[in-house]
């Protein structure tokens, strides 16, 4: 395809829209499913080691014997209305499911392969097009994760060289053919909010041509980082980010993503996400049992909003369909905290003003309000948040989640909050909201 400048200018001009609702959203359940989630990190009688939905790549299972999973895949307890009750419930404003992970295997109801939850499976039901129906209606945007690079079950895709001959592989022909077909069949058939890619797209032309067709069959699709090729995706774009030189904005992604559970120490002033895993795999794995507290991930995503990101937490369902019970007890907690304390995370993001390292406090702002986190109760009943009189007038000061109202005062450079009650009144994180006026001249307000 000859290169369309207009286009590019066209996509780059459009991101502030496509972005709005990203913005504001802050928080995005992650789901990996699929067969992976069936052998849940065992293979014959052994527990294999690593991430659950790499399971074919760590034990080279051939693509026959692997294909074998397809005909246990029958989830009697699968209802996509209870997933989207489940996401309601814990406050997250957007979805991104695996459409095709790795392994290849489509969750959804392909023309260009049999190798799919309709036509494979004795379940036969289109489950992303059940979730999709359920978590619109339920007011979640909806997101695919596509692999669109690492293929282990396509002859020509990336990855799997222990049936297929390398000499004989056809990368093109697997993106040209199957990858950027599929891709613009999700968008036809489900109409989703976002597409997330994985890894990175091998060359420059090849993202080029996927983003240009996506944005072609949708422009409102929010577009995750890693369809950038690997100067800017996954580990080599993280080097910028970290360093914060994000006049490297993204090239043909949307927003830039941070590693698999990357958490920056701080501040990243740029669109960013970055996926998190509940224990530590992606897809379902029955050995693995170290689940994060709800309070861990509470602040997690505090950590994340006041460092200018969005959290994209992720659950690997059980073969079953259900979610595992310790995922719907913390998203219950998280979503319950959020109900509280909602307002300090979503449409917030970083205060322009640093917080010295070790403070027990964290700080997320939207124009005219400052929310303190309190991660350690001052027992002594006055809180000092440091610099924060250089920038800011402090007006009405509250506990966000009550009407208990607070007083402040000024000391040097710092502002004191006063007369806090004698315990938290959050069981995880109590919140103060501090109705501020920006001191016009200060350096970094
Ligand atoms: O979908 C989840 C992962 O499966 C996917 N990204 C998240 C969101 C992912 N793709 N690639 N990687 C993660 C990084 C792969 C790292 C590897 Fe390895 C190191 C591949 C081979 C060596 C870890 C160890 C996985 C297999 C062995």
């Amino acid at each position: 395809m000859p290169y369309d400048v207009g286009l590019k200018d066209e996509i780059i001009s459009t991101r502030d829209k496509r972005l709005l609702w990203w913005r504001e959203a802050r928080f995005g359940l992650f789901i990996h499913w699929g067969l992976y989630s069936i052998a849940g990190g065992v293979w014959g009688d052994e527990a294999v080691e690593g991430i659950g939905e790499w399971i074919m790549f760590r034990r080279m299972i051939s693509v026959k014997e692997y294909e074998g999973l397809a005909k246990l895949f029958n989830p009697e307890n699968f209802d996509a209305r209870e997933w989207a009750r489940i996401a309601v419930e814990a406050g997250v404003r957007y979805l991104a499911i695996t459409a095709k992970h790795h392994d290849g295997f489509c969750l959804f109801d392909s023309e260009f392969t049999d190798y799919n939850v309709v036509r494979s499976t004795p379940f036969g039901r289109d489950v992303i097009g059940e979730i999709s129906r359920a978590f619109r209606d339920a007011g979640i945007r909806v997101g695919f994760y596509y692999s669109q690079t690492i293929d282990w079950h396509h002859p020509d895709g990336m990855g799997n060289e222990w049936d297929y001959d390398p000499w004989a592989k056809d990368f093109n022909r697997y993106f040209h053919n199957y990858a950027v077909p599929q891709v613009l069949e999700l968008i036809k058939k489900y109409n989703p909010d976002l597409l997330w890619f994985d890894i990175y797209t091998p060359t420059y032309e090849l993202a080029r041509e996927l983003r240009e067709h996506v944005y072609r069959a949708k422009p409102h699709v929010v577009v995750s980082g890693r369809i950038d090729p690997p100067t800017k995706s996954f580990y080599l774009w993280n080097q910028y980010a970290l360093r914060n030189i994000c006049r490297v904005l993204p090239m043909f992604a949307d927003y830039i993503q941070l590693g698999d559970n990357q958490i920056p120490g701080h501040v990243i002033r740029c669109d960013w996400e970055v996926p998190v895993t509940h224990n530590d795999t992606w897809g379902w794995k029955s050995i693995d049992h170290g689940w994060k507290a709800p309070g861990r991930v509470i602040q997690l995503l505090i950590t994340i909003v006041s460092r200018g990101g969005n959290l994209l937490l992720n659950v690997g369902p059980k073969p079953d369909g259900k979610f595992p019970d310790e995922s719907v007890q913390m998203l219950r907690e998280v979503g319950s905290w959020l109900k509280r304390n909602g307002e300090s995370i979503y449409g917030a993001g970083p205060a322009p003003l640093e917080v010295p390292e070790n403070s027990p406090y964290m700080l997320t702002y939207r124009p005219g309000r400052l929310y303190i986190h309190l991660l350690a109760w001052p027992w002594h009943g006055t809180l000092k948040i440091k610099g924060a009189a250089r920038v800011f007038r402090a007006r009405d000061t509250k506990i966000l989640s009550s009407d208990h109202m607070l007083e402040t005062s000024i000391q040097g450079e710092d502002i004191l909050i006063k007369r806090l009650p004698l315990r938290p009144l959050d069981r995880y994180v109590t919140v103060i909201a501090v109705d501020v006026e920006p001191i016009t001249g200060a350096n970094n307000a």
